[in-house]
């Protein structure tokens, strides 16, 4: 061979291996107020399906000249890429369900939905649910937020001076919202992928779970002694032992052999019942499910047509093909008898799908479908691989599980948990942050962990408090309860094996100490379902970083110890070391006696220009909680105050006629008085006769100062 022949070969190779292609936009525009559109040349809605938006953008109108951030995209032989190039410093969040900090600069974490139990720092890189959306603060306080609108198996990069998407698909659109608050960025986020369904009223209680509480007896037995000993709670949940030898839809006969009469005992008491449903279903030629799926066809297939069988509970199962509609339908129709037993709610779980294939050799491995099993789609889904589906198939699965549970009660709000999802799918499920540890790390690492959730529109979440794996001491307990019971999804769960975690299991102190966390959680109710609205109504989180109060004061940027309920209580966790705090004014207050003596419970503190409606202590939410109201108001630098609070009929959709009633409160010092008064009301809904009393607490300096009357009063508060 010459010479030029081996330069040939050599530039041959060298062009395969460095491959890579700049993708033209083909179309920018605006298509909501700062959100704009980048589509690439190629890109086909046939192989990349929208999963994440609540709607097709419309009203495009032309890109301004000046708009800062234009992502570039890139084909190389394995991957198309989009990437943004940084101008500011930025702060960067997001990428939804990651451990690690808060601050999401210098980071990267694969997108590829994955049961990666007892996860720590490292492997938390990746988890159960897909969002790939970025949100970047400037140091002047604006923000932009960054939307990758794919579903397939994909890394996001985050670098403090260039974000970075690498799919292992199609092409997908990229959008980009660019405001002037971080704020603002989330209800921009919410215009592309909507908000949380209102909640039901009881769902913001706290729940009691463990794997599993596993008889009638048993879960009788829990939900008794809460009411025995005083501890506020509203649901017991029932995880997998609860069915016939793990096929779901079905109960044990045995230690289950009256669901409904369970379930009946349980409203009795003021308690609602959650069941576990998983994807699998159990392959059993006598199994009423598998007969019926089978009859309509609905399983997931081999790329050969024969149906694909996957490891879990049950053993071999058959998983539906939820990208097609008649699937979703059939689905959604399994819960009607299921409910009608008096079911209050659903908890999806292994639904990435989580699969146990450890019979093969390690390398081998996937955890899931091999990536090329088909999906069958359907309407607007295009058929296509379990690459592209992967990350959209617990989406998909709980689309007609909400379905199907407001088919089978109309008239109630579903509530459905998660533990798979993708971005948007906070329109049909709440989530948990999987199987974490009964450790510190954990503990610790469950204030990012949901912030960042938030901060990637799922507002509604939390981790099992206690910690799942592991056993848990009475301090760690307590201590996670004392801030556990501030955040949006309150539930103690444990795993099988595992040591007693109720609050009464570890001796008489804790249980006093958990009484006095949830008491308190109780009280913050009406504040916190006021908050739930404003979420649902523009997609802010509930629970939020403390630079939400500054997006200017560059030192709470990073901090992650401390987090906001709403804009106007910090909640300062026992573990908390030395936090960043924001600046002005913040009065520390108590909520229930003894709780600033407690060194388990976090502080909190009300942001001076605030009105808190709070509660009376009840034991569940079935109770009247606002006779009284305490309204705990805290005075800007101008002898001012601003809350509200929000009211409907808690359990129905009334309020979308107006039956509810959000009524803003006012206070003003005027000399040595403070005057609260109700300012603007909105809403039908006539509570006279639900707030017949109100509490007024002026908190001034460490101080107390107390005022009463009603709804109708101007209430004087001396100082
Ligand atoms: O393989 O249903 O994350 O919360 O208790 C474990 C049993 C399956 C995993 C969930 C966990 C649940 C457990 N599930």
């Amino acid at each position: 061979m010459t010479r030029n022949k081996y330069y040939c070969i050599f530039f041959l190779f060298y062009s395969i291996l460095s491959f890579s292609q700049n993708i033209p936009i083909n179309k920018k525009s605006l298509v909501g107020n700062g959100i704009a559109e980048f589509i690439p040349q190629g890109f086909d809605k046939k192989k990349t399906p929208s999963l994440i938006l609540q709607s097709e953008p419309v009203n495009n109108t032309s890109l301004p000249e000046n708009w800062r951030l234009v992502p570039e995209f890139t084909l190389t032989a394995d991957k198309v890429s989009a990437s943004l190039v940084l101008e500011d410093s930025v702060s960067l969040y997001g990428g939804g369900e990651v451990t690690g900090p808060l601050l999401r600069n210098d980071q990267s974490i694969k997108l590829w939905n994955t049961d990666t139990g007892a996860y720590s720092v490292e492997n938390g890189k990746r988890l159960y649910q897909t969002h790939p959306w970025v949100m970047g603060v400037r140091a002047d306080g604006t923000a932009f937020g960054i939307l990758f609108d794919s579903t397939w198996k994909a890394e996001l990069i985050t670098n403090s001076d260039k974000i970075i998407y690498n799919s292992e698909g199609a092409l997908f659109r990229v959008y980009v919202i660019d405001r002037d608050s971080p704020q603002a960025v989330m209800k921009g986020l919410a215009e592309l992928i909507g908000t949380i369904k209102m909640p039901a009223r009881w769902t913001l209680g706290y729940h009691q779970c463990r794997f599993s509480y596993d008889s009638e007896e048993r879960v009788i037995q829990i939900a008794d002694t809460f009411r025995l000993k005083k501890i506020p709670c509203d649901v017991i949940w029932m995880d997998i032992d609860y069915m016939d030898g793990y096929r779901v839809f079905t109960f044990d006969k045995k230690r289950f052999p009256d669901p409904k009469s369970l379930n009946d005992k349980l409203h009795q008491k003021g308690f609602k019942a959650v069941y576990m449903i998983d994807p699998g279903v159990k392959v059993d030629e006598n199994y009423h499910i598998y007969q019926s799926g089978s009859k309509n066809d609905i399983w997931v297939k081999n790329p050969d047509g024969t149906e694909y069988h996957g490891k879990v509970w049950p053993g071999d199962c058959t998983f539906p093909d939820f990208t097609t509609p008649q699937t979703r339908l059939w689905w959604a129709d399994l819960y009607k008898d299921f409910l009608h037993t008096g079911i209050d709610g659903v908890w999806n779980d292994m639904n990435e799908p989580a699969i146990n294939d450890n019979e093969l050799p390690e390398n081998l491995r996937l955890g899931t479908m091999p990536y090329d099993t088909p999906h069958r789609g359907g309407d607007n889904l295009p058929a296509g691989s379990h690459l592209l589906y992967h990350n959209a198939y617990g989406r998909l699965m709980v689309e007609a599980s909400y379905n199907g549970i407001i088919n089978a009660n109309p008239n109630k709000r579903p509530f459905l948990l998660t533990r798979a999802n993708l971005l948007g799918g906070q329109r049909y499920a709440a989530t948990w942050t999987g199987d974490n540890y009964a450790s510190w790390e954990h503990l610790k690492l469950s204030v990012p962990m949901s912030l960042t959730l938030g901060l990637s529109g799922q507002p509604f979440n939390g981790p099992d408090i206690g910690g799942f794996l592991g056993n848990t001491s009475g301090d760690l307990w307590a201590n996670w309860l004392g801030f556990g019971a501030f955040m949006p999804f309150a539930r103690g769960h444990a795993c099988a094996g595992t040591n007693n975690k109720e609050p009464w299991a570890y001796g008489e102190d804790i249980e006093r100490s958990s009484r006095i966390a949830l008491e308190r959680r109780y009280r913050i109710l009406p504040y916190l379902y006021t908050l739930f609205y404003n979420s649902h109504k523009t997609g802010l989180p509930v629970m939020a970083p403390v630079f939400f109060a500054d997006s200017k004061d560059l030192k709470l940027r990073a901090e992650e110890q401390v987090f906001l309920l709403g804009k106007d209580l910090l909640v300062i966790p026992s573990f908390a070391k030395d936090p960043a705090l924001p600046s002005g004014i913040w009065e520390e207050f108590s909520l229930v006696n003894g709780d600033l003596e407690d060194t388990y419970q976090a502080k909190i503190k009300i942001r001076g220009g605030s009105i808190l409606p709070v509660g009376k202590i009840i034991q569940n939410t079935t109770e009247n909680s606002f006779d009284p109201l305490t309204l705990i108001v805290c005075l800007d630098e101008n002898g001012k105050a601003l809350g509200e609070l929000y009211i409907d009929e808690g359990d129905n959709w009334n309020f979308e006629n107006g039956e509810f009633s959000l009524i803003e409160f006012t206070a003003q010092k005027k000399g040595k008085k403070v005057f609260v008064e109700v300012g603007n009301k909105k809403g039908n809904m006539n509570t006279d006769t639900i707030i017949r009393n109100i509490h007024v607490q002026v908190i001034m300096n460490n101080k107390v100062y107390n005022g009463s009357g009603t709804l109708k009063d101007i209430i004087k508060v001396k100082l």
